[in-house]
């Protein structure tokens, strides 16, 4: 595996396909922000059990969760040339139905960088890194781009 901007990767971020599943495996992206950032469980009450890592690790929920969210990222990575229109429906959801503060979506994406540094090592070069970031960057844009 190489680390390029592509759903494959993206897949691995967000822990949604069969990574080699060893005891060093990081927790992907979704369960590691409800982890890191405690505050963020809050948008997420209706999904049982998040009273621990493990909890948050093993359930199958922020699983699915983490799923949806890969599949609208894959999204993004189809369409950069267009993402506001791409994201419009889902940035009023987040805003009016969901009210999640836009600042989660930074938080989430310095997670997902975090958790692809520590699966390509020293393959997650900083140009790499760097086209991760302006990536996660404009996502979090294009969903914040609906509120008002
Ligand atoms: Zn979100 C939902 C995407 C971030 C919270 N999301 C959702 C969905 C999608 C998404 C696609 C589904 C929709 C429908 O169903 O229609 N997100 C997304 C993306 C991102 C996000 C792409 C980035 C990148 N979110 C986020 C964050 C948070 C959230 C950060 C917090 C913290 N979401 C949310 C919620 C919901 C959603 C709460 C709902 C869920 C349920 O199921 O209930």
């Amino acid at each position: 595996l190489s680390c390029t901007l592509d759903r494959e990767t993206v897949a691995i971020a967000l822990g949604s396909i069969n990574v080699s599943v060893s005891a060093c495996v990081p927790p992907p992206s979704l369960p590691r922000l409800l982890i890191v950032y405690p505050w963020t469980q809050r948008f997420f009450d209706n999904f049982g059990n998040l009273s621990s890592p493990t909890a948050i690790i093993g359930n199958p929920k922020v699983r699915a969760h983490g799923k949806k969210v890969l599949t609208s990222f894959g999204e993004a990575i189809k369409n950069l040339d267009n993402l506001k229109a791409t994201y419009a429906k889902l940035s009023e959801l987040h805003c009016e139905k969901l009210h999640v503060d836009p600042e989660n979506f930074r938080l989430l994406g310095d997670i997902l960088i975090i958790v692809l540094a520590s699966h390509f090592g020293k393959d997650f070069t900083p140009a790499c890194q760097s086209a991760w970031q302006k990536m996660v960057r404009v996502v979090a844009h294009a969903l914040a781009h609906e509120y008002h």
